[in-house]
């Protein structure tokens, strides 16, 4: 196979395992990255609890365990328009993967130059890579990773559908029925962006007959995939620290050191999951089956199981003896939902979904034992609040909170 893909954001926690996917599977890999995720660990004072080679490292490692090669372009993709649109028209890519977008809530929240930056990098980043597809005149898939975010977490008691929404509409005395995108419900500046993305899709399809697929993807749990490890020098990113940790794989990683649980609110909250592994089977599976020409923007829910917060911190206490403790919720979001997602789409393709077992909990909370001396405990805690009048719970309780 001599198929090219570019993997935008290849160097971050879901980039890095895609990239070695489909390089295994016999793509020919181009990573492009700005190395942002990197700089910005430096600025939070805080790194992956997993050491996390540079990014020539992996790639020469790869190379050396697999024979197979992958390319790496440093280039920001919110400003460098003209690189990127003459990479386009170099390689020529069978699809483009878009991950590089700042994507973590609480640090978009934290100040106006969070907020700031979060906007011009996500809403750039997206708008240059639709562009450049489109200027180039080359057949490109574009494959987004969006958010189940973007629906808000609630709904009118049915399966959150997969971007379309059937509606009927009153229509002079009558009623029509029409379809329409899923009512944006952003809960964060960081999901707003997103929300926005979907919007452009939207324009750039219709205009232009761009073909795109938009995965709304749930919280991804987990670490490593067959292919991160191969060898510790391939080692996945694991985020644990308050601003870019995500709930299960801090709990995994919190049970693992003795520290409490830090459960928001009453954890009544129920999200969507997936195991990383899914993460990378699913961007297989949708590269491999495109939208055809002329089809509306493909939207698929990428999320394999729901949970609330509340049980999965008892299932990690019964697993672990890990205390739970109840924090002030420094977001702003409904303390309890009931949340049901359709994701037919990706089983109808084949998905054959991981979902939560003990084995695979496990692991995560080995690997996060392995490299616990690498934790500094005091950015477990979230400091990032959705509002300025909110007060920041550093204690916690053993009862739920308000
Ligand atoms: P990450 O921060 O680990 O990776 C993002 C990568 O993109 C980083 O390597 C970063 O350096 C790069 N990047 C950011 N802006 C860039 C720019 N302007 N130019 C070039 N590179 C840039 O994040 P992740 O967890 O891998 O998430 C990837 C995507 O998946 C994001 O868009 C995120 O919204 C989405 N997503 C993630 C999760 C999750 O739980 N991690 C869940 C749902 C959706
Ligand atoms: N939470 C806790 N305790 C913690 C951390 C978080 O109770 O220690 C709660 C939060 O208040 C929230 C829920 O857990 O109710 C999820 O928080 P999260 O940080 O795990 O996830 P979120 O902010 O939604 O963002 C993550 C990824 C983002 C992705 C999103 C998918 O960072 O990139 O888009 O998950 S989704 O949630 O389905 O929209």
């Amino acid at each position: 196979m001599d198929e090219n893909i570019i993997v935008l954001g290849g160097d971050g926690f879901c980039g890095w395992p895609t990239s070695l996917g489909l390089s295994k599977a016999g793509y020919d890999i181009t990573i492009v990255d700005n190395l942002s995720r990197r700089k910005i660990d430096i600025d939070l004072e805080c790194e992956s609890l997993t050491p996390i080679t540079p990014i020539s490292t992996r790639i020469k490692a790869w190379k050396s365990l697999t024979g197979k090669e992958i390319q790496f372009i440093h280039l920001d993709v919110s400003s460098q328009y003209h690189k990127l649109y003459t990479l386009i028209r170099e390689l020529k890519p069978m699809s483009i993967v878009h991950f590089a977008e700042q994507r973590a809530a609480p640090y978009s929240m934290k100040s106006p130059f969070h907020k700031r930056y979060t906007v011009d990098n996500n809403i750039n980043a997206t708008h240059n890579t639709l562009c450049a597809i489109t200027e180039s005149e080359e057949d490109v898939h574009l494959v987004h990773l969006g958010t189940m975010g973007v629906y808000g977490y609630g709904t009118a008691g049915m399966p959150i559908p997969e971007g379309y929404l059937k509606v009927k509409v009153e229509c002079k005395q009558d009623f029509k029925d029409i379809e329409i995108l899923y009512p944006a419900n952003p809960g964060s500046i960081y999901h707003m962006t997103k929300t926005q993305d979907a919007l452009m899709f939207y324009y750039y399809n219709k205009n232009d007959g761009t073909r795109i697929t938009d995965l709304h993807q749930g919280i991804v749990w987990g670490t490593n995939t067959p292919e991160t490890m191969l060898d510790e020098a391939l080692i996945n990113r694991f985020d644990y620290d308050g601003d870019y940790g995500t709930v299960l794989n801090r709990f995994l990683m919190q049970a693992a050191i003795g520290h409490p649980l830090t459960v928001h609110g009453t954890g009544g909250q129920t999200r969507a999951f997936i195991h990383i592994r899914d993460t990378v089977n699913c961007i297989k599976l949708a590269i491999e089956n495109p939208p055809a020409r002329g089809e509306r923007v493909r939207i698929l829910n990428q999320a394999t199981e729901t949970h609330t917060l509340r049980n999965l911190a008892v299932m990690i206490s019964e697993m672990t003896g890990a205390q739970i403790r109840y924090y002030a919720n420094p977001r702003k979001e409904d303390s309890e939902n009931t949340l049901s997602v359709c994701n037919e789409n990706f089983l109808n393709m084949g998905l054959n979904p991981i979902t939560l077992n003990e084995g695979l909990l496990t692991e995560v909370i080995d690997i996060a034992g392995k490299y616990k001396n690498r934790c500094d405990t005091s950015k477990i805690l979230c400091t990032s609040k959705w509002r300025r009048d909110i007060v920041l719970d550093t204690e916690g309780s053993l009862e739920p909170a308000g």
